[in-house]
């Protein structure tokens, strides 16, 4: 949610979409995970300690994870705590790619620092011992989220360290969300304070083509884009707010599956929460299509994409993160 908007429409906007989610129905479109290796489909592989299916879906939709400002407020808040989700689900990635693959979640043991055990202090999830791979690690609720201040774990630190919410300047909250230029500044930190620098590479694209994500996934990086939410029948407006999302399968000929950390269409019955047992995941598949309505933002798009009950929403890819290990 980067993008400055005049406050009339953003105002506007905001109604429609805060309505719009009010009106989210049970109508999901259930889809089924593809899981071939010659069917053309690509996932990012997946690690017994602890990435079970591939990449994690970690849900945004836990403890007050909302902007509250202004307009928000009225609605009690939008969740918007995309972007540190999608991160956490690319560095924990990497992180069970390097742990000793007969650990368990609640061993105790941490040895590669990209995803550290963060102290939650409620009891370790699964125990015996406080772990970096608990799944209170990734969230506890005991640590409620005050703008950054206290304790956090995994996606509350990735939210301070990405400014989500302006939560470092709290005199000057201007926007809710997550700027790319302050997600880009923040994974490089987070990896910079790892003492991974060495190790990982950080690319921050505008539009960026379908081919690239492809190749970049097919090589086994992490890719996050953000989607802006494109109402083709609009009256008065037909894009706002980006969402961020994670890409965790890819095929060539047109299809995406991703992490995302709103939406759960191929398996929508656990609660967020369980999301935290990064074994729990939705990848959720996505048609493409490449006569974009916006060539200037992006030249493919997800037609069908955000699911608002009434209707669905395109996707327009304009901005992706990619991160990559340095062999
Ligand atoms: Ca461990
Ligand atoms: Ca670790
Ligand atoms: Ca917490
Ligand atoms: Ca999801």
């Amino acid at each position: 949610m980067g993008r400055k908007l005049s406050s009339y429409w953003f105002v506007i906007s905001v109604l429609f979409v805060l309505l719009s989610v009010s009106f989210l129905t049970s109508s999901s479109v259930v889809k089924t995970t593809e899981t071939s290796d010659n069917d053309g489909w690509y996932y990012l592989p997946a690690y017994p300690n602890y990435s079970p299916q591939g990449l994690p879906d970690f849900d945004q939709k836990q403890d007050n994870w909302k902007a509250h400002k202004g307009i928000y407020r009225l609605i009690g808040g939008l969740w918007n705590f995309c972007a540190p989700s999608s991160l956490a689900n690319i560095f924990w990635w990497f992180d069970s790619k390097h742990e000793d693959l007969h650990g368990l979640p609640g061993d105790g043991l941490d040895s590669y620092p990209l995803v550290r055990d963060l102290n939650a202090p409620g009891p370790p999830t699964p125990g015996p011992n406080t772990d970096d791979h608990n799944f209170n690690n990734v969230n506890d609720l005991q640590t409620r989220w005050r703008l950054g201040r206290g304790g956090k774990e995994l996606i509350e630190t990735l939210a301070w360290y990405c400014n989500t919410n302006f939560c470092q300047f709290p005199l000057l909250r201007l926007s809710a969300g997550t700027w790319a230029k302050y997600l880009e500044q923040g994974a490089k930190q987070w990896i910079q304070d790892a003492g991974l620098e060495e190790h990982y590479r950080v690319e921050a694209i505008w539009k960026p083509e379908f081919s690239l994500i492809v190749d970049r996934l097919q090589h086994n990086s992490g890719v996050m884009l953000n989607l802006l939410l494109y109402n083709s029948n609009a009256i008065f407006f037909e894009t706002f707010l980006g969402h961020y999302v994670a890409v965790a399968g890819i095929h060539p000929n047109g299809s995406i599956a991703l992490s995302d950390p709103f939406q759960n269409e191929a398996n929508p019955t656990p609660t967020p929460r369980e999301h935290n047992d990064a074994n729990v995941v939705s990848y959720d598949i996505y048609p493409l299509n490449f006569s974009s309505p916006f060539p200037d933002k992006a030249s493919w798009w997800i037609p069908e994409y955000f699911d608002f009950g009434i209707k669905r929403l395109g996707g327009i890819p304009q901005f992706a993160l990619i991160i990559s290990e340095i062999e």
